[in-house]
């Protein structure tokens, strides 16, 4: 063995010496970790079962809003963020106050995204909706929205780009079933209204 022999003893000392090292270490980072709690916007619970997330174009001043009616029959909106295990993450509302801070500066965040996540496994029907909420441009938005089924492993269940012509339009992106024993199945896009009338 060519270092047979030269391998060099640590002396008790430096071995103690590198355990407090350690320690301290490890107690800095537990300290950062504790100072800088995660912000609660935006975070997707982990145990999320589904996550229905709803985007388009980067930088587009335009409103898209997104809906969600359960099995129960509740519906799941920015004035209801929340319906049982039903959870929307927030409204985008295109570059309205989407800003975010980088190296002290304020930027415009690009992204339009809204997500939306079961935390639970309930069976039976959702509908997921999109519509057209406010606009800019005056020009069609393109949306696309993805449904995915987290466990065991991720899966895409459902994907397409629907196109909104203009504001004021209401459209079923998906509806999916979930059975009992948890097996899922995309079941068109019938439309169903789930805006509520003014
Ligand atoms: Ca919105
Ligand atoms: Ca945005």
């Amino acid at each position: 063995m060519a270092y047979s022999g030269r391998r060099v003893r640590a002396d008790p000392f430096t071995d103690l010496l590198f355990n407090v090292l350690l320690a301290f270490t490890l107690l800095m980072f537990l300290a950062i970790i504790f100072m800088n709690p995660i912000p609660k916007t935006g975070v997707i619970n982990p145990k999320a079962e589904y996550i229905i997330t709803v985007s388009w174009k980067d930088n587009s001043p335009d409103d898209i809003d997104t809906y969600v009616q359960s099995p129960t029959g509740e519906l799941v909106w920015f004035r209801g963020t929340e319906a049982g295990f039903v959870h929307l993450d927030r409204d985008d509302r295109g570059l309205l106050n989407d800003t975010i801070i980088v190296s002290g500066e304020e930027i415009q965040n690009p992204l339009n995204q809204e997500v939306v996540t079961l935390r639970a496994v309930v069976p039976g029907e959702y509908i997921v909706n999109i519509h057209y909420y406010a606009t800019k441009t005056n020009e069609p938005v393109d949306v696309n929205v993805k449904v995915e089924k987290v466990n065991p492993q991720l899966e895409v269940i459902y994907y397409g780009t629907i196109p909104l012509e203009k504001k004021g339009v209401e459209k079923t992106a998906t509806r999916f079933n979930i059975t009992q024993d948890g097996q899922v199945t995309v079941g068109g896009n019938l439309y169903k209204q789930l805006v509520p009338n003014n």
